[in-house]
């Protein structure tokens, strides 16, 4: 089997995640799997920046709620570098309703509801590039190499 590219994503702890004193549980589950912190920033979304985030989903019926919720409180922004990042990433977040979402993920471990469902993660190379622009305007991303790189 070909090894995956090396890829870089966008992950927010929803504002649930951060008041449940979750975040360094999420940030430890992506670390233990030889994903790399290249940059992290905590920070409160405004409206505009959550319509611009989220511009996908204006109109759906959940979108009003989902706005009030990512701006309710700060969020932790974390891009996440290793290889096939995206899809490992999304895999270990599990499933949009923790209901549905596998055990041994993010939201079928940890869980309970839809809109505060903990964490977002981008779902293609095109939402990683535009999400991580949003949130990284600068594109200041850190070089280091991991004791475990034999491993990444
Ligand atoms: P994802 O976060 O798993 O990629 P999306 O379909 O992109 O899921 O939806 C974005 C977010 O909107 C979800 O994480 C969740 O917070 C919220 N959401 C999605 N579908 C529903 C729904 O049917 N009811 C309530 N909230 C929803
Ligand atoms: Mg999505």
């Amino acid at each position: 089997m070909v090894e995956g590219v090396i890829e870089r994503t966008l992950v927010l702890v929803k504002p649930d995640g951060v008041r449940r004193g979750l975040a360094g549980e999420i940030v430890g589950r992506f670390e233990r799997k030889t994903l790399k912190v290249v940059a992290a920033r905590m920070l409160t979304i405004t409206p505009e920046m959550a319509s611009r985030h989220y511009a996908e989903h204006a109109g759906k019926p959940f979108y009003p709620g989902l706005v009030t919720h990512i701006t309710s409180g700060p969020v932790l922004a974390l891009a996440l570098e290793g290889r096939s990042a995206i899809s490992v990433v999304r895999l270990m977040v599990g499933a949009t309703n923790p209901q549905a979402a596998a055990p041994g993920t993010i939201r079928g471990d940890l869980g309970s509801a839809v809109t505060p469902n903990l964490i977002h993660a981008s779902d293609s190379p095109a939402s990683a590039e535009r999400e991580l622009a949003l949130f990284f305007p600068s594109g200041d991303y850190q070089s280091y190499t991991r004791l475990d790189a034999e491993f990444a």
